[in-house]
């Protein structure tokens, strides 16, 4: 199709909405016009999937891919922005109304679910022959609103009033067996596209159906109901997304999600390569590697070898040996509440032949450990099953040829620690690589007036897909004209956030505020409780120096917490309570404001990073694997305020200690320093501290009779009855370095071109945080796979 979209666009709007555009809704021109790309990739689209088909290929398992929006990021690729911007205006709509019309695919819960996205993006852009392999949940992430600064949690139907960015494709569809119920797993196509390339990826998502439309004895045995019921017994299957990020929940349903969608993957491949390379498998691992991310498809490794011995007749050695060469391990976190552990007695009431596999897979560990000269109890530790549980991520080490960390030092510490058992053994199997996001979405998208700019002064726009080139553009730090710029671009972002928030929910924030900003899933170990102590300190301050020159700043939050997460969801209450008391105050609210967005997701992001002054990345040292949000920010000029954790390590490598804001107790110090830690030392000697503190329970903040502010305080100052010993994650420890560091920080912000300085050496060297980079790596290191362009 070459024809403009204002030729089709007319007519795609009226298949999808039943009369004439100028009768339509901006969600049926959202969807026409959607409608349109799909059929502008089709072909390609097409061609792609034939091509990767035939050679080698990797697939990436996960249980969850954010993705956000699809359209602006088709249109972008497809280089249709400034025609569908032409097309909507004969209607008298603007693209971005049309835009913010599009549901979130919130299909994750946060990194890692976004790392996947990314990546399928990069792997789109550098035409590699990679295809993303997931659940299509029916609810996504729930939404959230705050009722009385209080979270709930409300369903996300996305795709209910229809989506027109998956096709679904019922000839390919596969069975599930489970010793309770045969399951149909239907595919769902999502196009990736790439920028500067007709190559077209492809996420498939499974859906579960019920074997048969009806059951038809049922119905006709006046069971009516009881079919229905079965049918939709098949239909919970991939119903919802567990909200859980880094936390373990082991539920049933949840494991079932996990064979399901792996199960039906693996049969594909199979049957994909005996298309193509004949009935013989043995050399299946030369044509696939499959990467897991996380330990949440690990199932997969017993089902291939249950798919190798049973359906196609091969040898436990034979196939041991394909499974030991197809498969790679992405390990996301140290945290050990959310290793992966599974009761052996569920494994054996949904497939019994799966745990069969996995006992022998232990039997012949335990074998070949005894012969390394370990001892019993390093054995029975490091088993795939032991004390009646199934070890996820030990199974995981055990199989694959490769295991990945996420960032420099989370691999470091996953081998002296976390992993370190097995790469005594294995050492050769560790490596690391570290995340990045991608700057099709995360700059050329979301921050049009600076990727402008970039591409005037790189003369074209080569960076979108070669972020290392933004290198070139550093001599600019010195150009005052370009620091000008930069710091107009900033304030312009600013200024379009202040509408979008004013919008979205009423709230007033001033553009010329420092803009300081922590958006991330909430979680006890990424401090947020230490930003809210902190803006709660200062609000003190302020009242007592109400005449002190105090520079403007603005707080956003932005997260979601896990619906059984009690603690964090006391830390957004709070939160909300410190929003309430800065507002109510009439001399602290004219010089802050703190705001937190609800229902933060991946379309919220692109509208509150481009406008970010400061990121907030201070998660306790060793806890965050790596962050992306990091990335992120720096890419768009904004300013690392962090501890030296995950990725922030390498950020502050890439910049310089002139251009990041780094504090507070670094990992190796930390078991020294919990010896003789003290906490409630720090409640009584940090000067503001006791002030703060004391207000979570003496009336300035209410929790309206919940108990939690006290609960938080506890957690801070007594440890807890199960065994933690109080602020596990040290965040009255690391305060004052935070505070001075914070300070300092928004001074500084008044020397606006030292700032913008700052900012331009953030952005110009944020190109090994493309995850261009991170995938490259991955397909010349691991997958040992080449572009395949069509
Ligand atoms: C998740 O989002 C992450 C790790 C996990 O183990 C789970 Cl279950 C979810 C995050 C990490 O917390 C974050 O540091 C990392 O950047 C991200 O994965 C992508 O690797």
């Amino acid at each position: 199709m070459t024809q403009s979209i204002s030729t089709h666009l007319g007519a795609f709007v009226r298949a999808e909405s039943g009369r004439s555009p100028q009768d339509s809704t901006l969600r049926e021109f959202w969807a026409g016009l959607s409608a349109d790309v799909m059929a502008r990739l089709a072909d390609n689209w097409d061609a792609t999937r034939k091509r990767y088909a035939e050679g080698r290929q990797e697939h990436y398992l996960s249980a969850e891919f954010l993705e956000g929006r699809a359209l602006l990021n088709n249109l972008t690729n497809l280089g249709l922005v400034d025609e569908a911007t032409e097309a909507l205006k004969e209607y008298n709509l603007n693209l971005s109304d049309v835009l913010e019309e599009e549901p979130d695919a919130a299909l994750g819960n946060g990194g890692l679910g976004r790392l996947a996205a990314c990546f399928l993006d990069s792997c789109a852009t550098l035409n590699l022959p990679v295809t993303g392999y997931g659940i299509l949940y029916r609810y996504g992430l729930f939404k959230q609103t705050f009722e009385n600064g209080f979270q709930s949690e409300h369903p996300d139907a996305w795709m209910e009033e229809g989506y027109p960015f998956v096709i679904r494709r019922e000839e390919e569809q596969r069975q599930v067996v489970f010793n309770d119920m045969v399951v149909r797993a239907v595919p769902y196509d999502m196009p990736i596209t790439g920028y500067n390339t007709k190559n077209v990826g492809t996420l498939r998502l499974w859906k579960a159906e019920p074997l048969e439309e009806f059951d038809y004895d049922a119905f006709n045995s006046q069971r009516f109901t009881d079919a229905i019921v079965e049918r939709e017994r098949v239909m919970d299957l991939c119903r919802v997304l567990y909200p859980n990020d880094t936390t373990f929940e082991g539920k049933v349903l949840r494991v079932r999600q996990q064979y399901f969608f792996t199960s039906a993957s693996l049969q594909e491949m199979i049957a994909n390569y005996q298309a193509h390379h004949g009935e013989d498998l043995s050399d299946f691992a030369k044509y696939n590697c499959i990467q897991l991310n996380d330990t949440h498809p690990v199932l997969a490794i017993p089902e291939l070898m249950r798919l190798l011995l049973d359906e196609h007749g091969m040898t436990w050695e034979d196939a041991w040996e394909i499974v030991t060469q197809t498969f790679a391990y992405t390990n996301h976190t140290v945290l050990a509440e959310a290793l992966e552990t599974w009761q052996v007695s569920i494994f054996e009431r949904l497939f019994p032949r799966v745990l069969e596999i996995v006992y022998e897979i232990d039997r012949r560990f335990r074998l070949d450990l005894a012969e390394r000269g370990c001892d019993q109890g390093k054995i029975d530790y490091m088993a795939p099953v032991s004390g009646g549980m199934v070890h996820m991520a030990w199974l995981a080490c055990y199989a694959s040829f490769s295991i990945n960390g996420v960032a420099a030092l989370h691999t470091e510490i996953i081998k002296r620690e976390t992993l370190h058992d097995w790469y005594e053994i294995w050492p050769e199997r560790f490596n690391n690589k570290t995340n990045g996001v991608t700057p099709r979405r995360w700059l050329n998208q979301c921050n049009p007036r600076l990727s402008a700019l970039l591409t005037e002064l790189a003369g074209s726009d080569a960076w979108v897909s070669d972020l290392d080139k933004l290198a070139d553009l550093e001599h600019f730090a010195d150009d005052p004209k370009v620091l000008g710029w930069i710091t107009e671009i900033k304030d312009a972002n600013k200024a379009d956030f202040a509408k979008w928030i004013k919008n979205r929910q009423g709230v007033e924030v001033d553009p010329t505020s420092v803009f300081d900003v922590q958006i991330k899933r909430l979680h006890e170990y990424k401090r947020q409780l230490m930003n809210a102590i902190y803006i709660l300190d200062l609000y003190f301050r302020i009242k007592d120096n109400p005449e002190a020159n105090w520079p403007k700043r603005t707080f956003i939050f932005g997260a979601k917490s896990a619906p059984g997460y009690v603690r964090a969801k006391g830390i957004i209450k709070l939160i909300n309570e410190i929003a309430r008391l800065v507002d109510n105050d009439p001399v602290v609210s004219e010089i802050l404001t703190v705001v937190f967005v609800e229902n933060y997701n991946v379309s919220p992001a692109e509208h509150i990073i481009p406008a970010a002054d400061v990121s907030e990345q201070i998660s306790t040292a060793g806890k965050e694997a790596s962050g992306t949000s990091n990335m992120k920010f720096m890419m768009n000029g904004a300013l690392t305020l962090g501890t030296l954790d995950g990725a922030n390590v390498e950020i502050l490598d890439a910049v310089g200690e002139d251009n990041a804001y780094i504090f507070g107790l670094k990992e190796e110090e930390l078991a020294a320093y919990r010896a003789q830690y003290q906490p409630r030392q720090a409640y009584e000697t940090v000067p503001g501290l006791k002030r703060v503190l004391d207000a979570f329970v003496d009336g300035t903040l209410d929790d309206n009779g919940t108990g939690m502010f006290h609960d938080l305080l506890m957690s801070l100052l007594e440890g807890t009855n199960w065994g933690d010993p109080a602020d596990v994650y040290f965040v009255l420890a690391d305060f004052p370095a935070y505070r001075e560091t914070r300070d300092r920080m928004a001074l500084d912000y008044a020397d606006r071109d030292a700032w913008a300085r700052k900012c331009w050496i953030n952005i110009c060297r944020s190109g090994r945080f493309s995850s261009d980079r991170t995938i490259n790596d991955y397909a010349r290191e691991v997958w040992k796979i080449q572009p395949e362009k069509i």
